[in-house]
């Protein structure tokens, strides 16, 4: 990672980037959808590969000299195929939502009726969303979280479903710290001849790992992220039952894509080898606890979560008896060196770009190694500045004491500086 030519030709990109391995070094990142790549998927992902041309798939190419991509895009199918069990998987998708549009350009008509989580209860843009393509294109419908327990409440999705009679009922969530039921909402969907897709963006490296149920036996498709809890580069994947598998490489490659991204395909081969370690699992277990230790330590301190808690890398805290907004408590908690994004709670009655709730994950500050005890003095330091969110004297202090922690958990130390 010496960036010399980039120090000499593009200072001001070098600078930025330079700017940003200190910020992931030297603040306590809690975005529950984001982690730090290691060394290798990094290096892979910053290789020569992102020169070639590869449309097609392995030995069907429309360019020359595609062997050795040949080889990495083989080896990232086989490896996610053998990691999460699927009959068939398509590696090339540049995004999560591009993975959703696959799906759905490939198995439903425009005007179709689709029924996922509401984006106000935790859901994504991509299931249905007014905003979003999916909405656009298709009839959509939303089920929600319950206001008093927080969870969906699967006899309401099954009513729902009855009366909206979608072609497609999805799974998946960005804000939900609860086990999903993706066996029941498989039943749910074959009681209406329904589509099933799961979308285990968030918790694809729970997954992987045997600590979330798995969709892959239930679920006609399921699509993920790469670069969650997973722990890869930016990207995403389709995972579907072997009769869809014509289908969805059609609809990828050529229907909504050209060229693959090789690069990004080599550095998703190296994070699903390393998803198949024992060292991934223990670290996926260890995400579920610190996250579990956090939600304790926030309740203790005054703070109500939704649901009570998770079973999760992710907790959704609602703010509504703490006199700030999600908004303004995202900015506090950053200039303390504590990162997090403001979010919507369920029946949040705050617009999107205020919020009442902010969402904190473990991914990455596990990955720095930190362990309970030190989900205890995190609890602690957001406690102290949120109590206290204009104090200057304050948010100092708490600022020195997170840089003390991450120089105690290092990340990223051999980068150029
Ligand atoms: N935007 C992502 C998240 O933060 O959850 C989902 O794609």
């Amino acid at each position: 990672m010496r960036m010399i030519e980039l120090k000499k030709s593009d200072p001001e990109i070098y600078n930025a980037i330079i700017e940003e391995i200190k910020r992931e070094r030297e603040k306590i990142v809690l975005i529950a959808s984001e982690n730090y790549a290691s060394r290798a998927v990094l290096e892979a992902q910053g290789s020569v590969f992102t020169n070639k041309y590869a449309e097609g798939y392995p030995h069907r190419r429309y360019y020359g000299g595609c062997e050795y991509a040949d080889i990495v895009e083989s080896l990232a199918i086989e490896r996610a195929k053998e990691l999460f069990g699927a009959e068939h998987v398509n590696v090339q998708l540049h995004s999560g939502t591009q993975a959703n549009m696959a799906v759905y350009f490939s198995a439903l008509k425009p005007k179709d009726k689709i029924l996922g989580l509401s984006l106000s209860h935790g859901g994504h843009l991509s299931h249905g969303s007014q905003v979003n393509f999916s909405g656009l294109i298709y009839k959509t419908f939303s089920y929600g979280v319950e206001k008093e327990t927080g969870l969906i409440d699967y006899d309401k999705v099954r009513k729902l479903t009855k009366k909206h009679k979608p072609k497609m009922l999805l799974a998946g969530a960005s804000a939900y710290s609860r086990v999903i039921d993706f066996k029941t909402l498989s039943e749910i969907a074959k009681e209406v001849d329904a589509y099933f897709l799961a979308d285990i963006a968030h918790i694809a490296g729970l997954v992987a790992t045997g600590n979330h149920p798995s969709p892959i036996p239930y679920a006609d498709f399921v699509t993920t992220t790469t670069h969650k809890t997973l722990r890869g580069p930016r990207g995403g994947m389709i995972m579907c039952k072997a009769e869809y598998a014509k289908a969805i490489d059609k609809m990828v490659f050529p229907g909504l894509q050209g060229g693959p991204l090789m690069h990004v395909i080599a550095a998703k081969a190296v994070a699903f080898k390393e998803a198949m370690t024992e060292e991934f699992k223990r670290y996926q277990l260890q995400i579920i606890k610190n996250a579990k230790e956090l939600a304790e330590a926030l309740v203790s301190r005054g703070f109500k979560i939704i649901s009570g808690g998770t079973d999760t890398h992710l907790m959704l805290i609602d703010l509504t008896g703490k006199n700030i907004t999600g908004k303004d408590a995202e900015t506090a908690l950053d200039s303390a060196g504590i990162t997090v994004n403001k979010n919507s709670i369920p029946h949040d009655t705050m617009p999107a770009t205020i919020t009442s709730g902010i969402r904190i994950g473990t991914p990455i500050v596990t990955s720095r190694k930190m362990k309970e005890p030190e989900m205890v003095v995190i609890a602690d330091l957001i406690s102290k500045v949120l109590d206290a969110p204009q104090d200057s004297t304050v948010i100092s202090h708490i600022r020195d004491k997170v840089k003390a922690l991450c120089r105690k958990f290092p990340v990223y130390e051999d980068m150029e500086e």
